[in-house]
């Protein structure tokens, strides 16, 4: 299977090397930033915007999902939140004129980057059956197709609704009881692809799929591990609390293939000496680990934590945890040889950490995708948990777990019950709060809705937000699945390859973003999302809108279900968009912890929502305790003249949305077809730095054949990464990753972990 590339930017063929940075943030972060937001707002918009960031009376960031802490100022905004902002207030627009003069077959060879340059929709744009070109369509010709559709289906599991993690909780509440009034649970969204191993081993574990600790915590650690998680380009902001954990006399072990800027050195853009000064060193101890090899570093320290029982805190094992001895005995019969094999890690560095370990009262771990996309994923991130609770780490402040989420308000989209596997518990008040029966059946996570759309046994395809061409595996497969449906539906901001990679019919439903501002029939309205650290508050657009045609989200799904369900529906949809205090009551009766929503939101700082093991060391899992999980190590054989390839964010990017063709931090520019190779293993492999190779993966099928993809036409970049592992940007990549190829339990593609042969090309 070749992939097609779009190769319409020629800058895309045309990197630059440097020397990587051995710091992050700046002065030149915050240049770099406004020249970006200056190119798409002009300044006097570019003022306002930012201005607004995560104010009390502002919008939350669409950027990360790292909390802010309640003590914002003007000036506290991080590069890559002012590039998110900038993407969607930019004054550039995608109108009827753009489609009538760009057919979808010239559409579908551009890249995501330039099809995101060209600016907000504005008008609601439907492809008909055999059409070449998108023409505008009224609202409620719109709905009035999609609700037929949905009509035509021989049952709702027909359907699959697909979330990106920027929706808000009003807007998720309502999309998946739409999907629910319907009958099916098909509600795929980012996570499965993101932090769905976090929550897997999470909830078995501790019994949420949250993290444990709030951002006061992490000033009290005396030890922060931050592994598989690259927070200088990813989640800036948390720089800055490091920072502060730092001046509190934390330690920082990074733990990651690739020696990231911003692990190492932090200057600080709000503070004179961060501006002006060499910044603050962050890590003190940088563990280089293989790719997927975080399973067997947890395992070593805790075979050495259990071999030094005055390490252990007996006293919390034997009240609050189930499971220790037989979890003890796995970890003391693991070789430490074999264990070597995966980590790759020298012995004294291991002494080191070990070191800094035993001499930290209090230890938060920290992580994101560099644990989360690997098969191997769920039982690493239980052995994390193992880790923490052998020395009581866990509902203490200044301890825990703190998976450090993607988009914005991705938590907070399955806390509103965007989840194809819903509790029966969320159901039951649900069904009573509407009076319906929800179905009961498991939907469809990601992987498996485009195994059913290939299949025929999904035809229409609705997305509220995100790029799912572009964001999921094997892009062919994809493709071929997108087009096999009835109906492709996106409610978006922004143009994107799923715009144009499509059903027979296709619709664009342009809506408002978080910037805009949002009037309804009872005046203006706000949202609410939820922080990485289970932190709800108020998130309110200051921007005239994109459009004067746009719709909120709540809008589109409110009277897309009148279209569907009919006017006489028992949810009055009607209603609850014309005041979003009206779906906060609902809300606060249906999902626990959200009694008083209505009042509570109010509070200049928000609210915490309850976390059992934080706040009183109770364990909501099946043996009513913390559970030690005894993992199987497994390790990953990578056969001769082959490396481990991990698919990653360059600075410039937000997932699909590029924002332009730098990667500042890792010293390359003006290119984004790279891909990273230790020298030595270079080498071995017969290929030189500034050599362009075709990047091949191979993956073994049942019947002993090896299935082959290929992305076309990488320059290699001699780059320090840990030996044997290489590293190339998404969504370039995504070709690679075999559809097949998931995280046990919870069905992620292995993004990080994919063997990969180089081929030189013919000059
Ligand atoms: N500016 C910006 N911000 C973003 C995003 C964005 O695209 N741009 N995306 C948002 C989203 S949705 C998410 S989920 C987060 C993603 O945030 P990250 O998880 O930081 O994103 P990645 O670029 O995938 O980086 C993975 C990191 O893990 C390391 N790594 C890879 N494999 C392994 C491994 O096996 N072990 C260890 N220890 N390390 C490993 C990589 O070298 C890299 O440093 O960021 C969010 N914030
Ligand atoms: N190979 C590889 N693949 C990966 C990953 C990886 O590391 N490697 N990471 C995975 C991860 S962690 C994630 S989270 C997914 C991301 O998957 P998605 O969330 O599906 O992708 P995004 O690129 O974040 O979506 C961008 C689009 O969202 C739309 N949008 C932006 N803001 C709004 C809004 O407010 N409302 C609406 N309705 N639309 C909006 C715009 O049209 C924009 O084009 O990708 C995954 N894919
Ligand atoms: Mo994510």
């Amino acid at each position: 299977m070749a992939s097609k590339a779009p190769q319409d930017d020629p800058a895309q063929d045309a990197p630059t090397i440097g020397e990587p940075e051995r710091s992050a943030v700046g002065a030149p972060a915050v240049y770099h930033a406004l020249k970006i937001s200056n190119a798409q707002m002009g300044a006097v918009r570019t003022v306002r915007a930012l201005a607004r960031v995560n104010q009390k009376k502002g919008f939350d960031c669409p950027g990360c999902a790292w909390p802010d802490g309640g003590h914002r100022h003007l000036a506290e905004f991080c590069e890559n939140g002012a590039k998110a902002v900038a993407e969607e207030a930019t004054v550039r627009r995608v109108g009827p004129e753009f489609f009538a003069a760009h057919p979808v077959a010239e559409l579908a060879e551009r890249s995501d980057y330039w099809l995101g340059q060209q600016g907000r929709l504005t008008h609601p744009m439907l492809l008909d059956d055999g059409a070449t070109h998108y023409r505008p369509v009224s609202w409620d010709d719109a709905f009035a197709l999609v609700g037929g559709e949905l009509k035509r289906c021989a049952t709702p599991d027909e359907a699959v609704f697909y979330t990106s993690g920027r929706t808000s909780n009003e807007a998720a509440f309502l999309y998946q009881l739409f999907a629910r009034r319907l009958g099916t649970n098909n509600l795929p969204d980012c996570s499965n692809m993101c932090h769905e191993s976090s929550g897997s081993a999470l909830t078995e574990t501790i019994g949420i799929g949250k993290g444990s600790v709030l951002l006061e915590d992490l000033p009290k650690a005396d030890l922060i591990i931050v592994a598989g998680q690259n927070p200088g380009t990813n989640h800036p902001r948390m720089l800055a609390t490091l920072e502060a954990a730092k001046k509190n006399g934390a330690r920082i072990i990074a733990v990651n293939p690739l020696p990231e800027a911003g692990l190492e050195r932090f200057k600080n853009p709000q503070t004179v000496h961060g501006m002006a000064g060499g910044g603050t060193r962050l890590s003190d101890l940088f563990l280089q680990v293989r790719l997927g090899g975080d399973l067997a570093l947890f395992r070593e320290l805790n075979r050495r934590l259990l071999a030094d029982e005055q390490q252990l805190d007996r006293a919390f094992i034997e009240e609050h945890t189930h499971g220790f001895e037989e979890f003890a005995d796995a970890a003391r019969k693991t070789a430490p040889e074999e264990l070597a094999a995966a980590h790759g890690l020298p012995e004294a560095q291991l002494d080191a950490a070990y070191r800094e370990v035993v001499r930290a009262e209090n230890v938060i771990v920290c992580w994101a995708m560099g644990l989360t996309q690997h098969r191997d994923s769920v039982p690493t991130i239980r052995e994390v948990v193992n880790f923490l609770l052998l020395r009581g780490n866990i509902g203490r402040p200044g301890a825990g777990v703190c998976p450090v989420r993607g988009h914005s308000n991705v938590q907070g989209d399955r806390t509103m019950g965007i989840y194809e596997k819903p509790k029966d518990a969320f159901l039951d008040a649900l069904g009573a709060e509407f009076g319906f029966e929800p179905p009961r059946r498991p939907g469809h996570d990601t992987v498996e809705s485009i195994r059913a759309m290939r299949d025929g046994r999904v035809r229409v395809f609705f997305a509220m937000g995100g790029n799912f061409v572009s964001a999921t595996p094997d892009t062919a497969v994809t493709e071929e699945a997108m087009r096999r449906c009835r109906l492709t539906v996106h409610v978006s901001t922004k143009l994107n390859r799923s715009h144009v990679v499509t059903g027979q019919r296709a619709l664009i439903l342009p809506t408002l973003g978080r910037t805009d501002r949002d009037r309804q029939a009872s005046g203006r309205q706000f949202v609410t999302v939820e922080d990485s650290m289970g932190m709800v508050h108020s998130s309110r657009g200051n921007l005239p809108p994109a459009g004067d045609l746009l719709l909120s989200e709540i809008a589109i799904i409110a009277r897309l279900a009148v279209a569907a369900l009919g006017a006489e529906d028992a949810v009055p949809w009607a209603e609850m968009a014309a005041d979003y205090d009206r779906i906060r009551d609902r809300i606060a009766r249906v999902v626990p912890g959200f009694e008083d929503f209505n009042a509570r939101v109010k509070r200049p700082d928000g609210f915490a929502l309850p976390h059992a093991p934080r706040d009183s060391r109770s364990f909501p899992t099946a043996s009513g305790k913390a559970n030690f999980t005894p993992n199987e190590l497994v390790v990953k054989r990578v056969p001769e003249g082959r490396l481990l390839l991990q698919t990653l964010r360059s600075h410039d990017q937000y997932n699909t949305t590029i924002y332009g063709l730098d990667d500042r931090y890792r010293g390359i520019r003006q290119g984004r077809r790279v891909v990273l190779v230790h020298p030595e293993d270079a080498a071995a492999l017969g290929v030189a730095d500034g050599e362009h190779v075709d990047v091949v993966s191979e993956w073994p099928l049942p019947d002993g054949t090896v299935q082959e993809r290929r992305a076309e036409n990488f320059r290699v970049v001699g780059y320090p990464t840990a030996r044997g592992c290489a590293a190339a940007y998404f969504p370039e990549t995504n070709v690679l990753v075999p559809l097949d190829s998931t995280a046990e339990t919870s069905n992620t593609p292995t993004s990080k972990s994919i063997v990969v042969r180089l081929v030189q090309r013919q000059a």
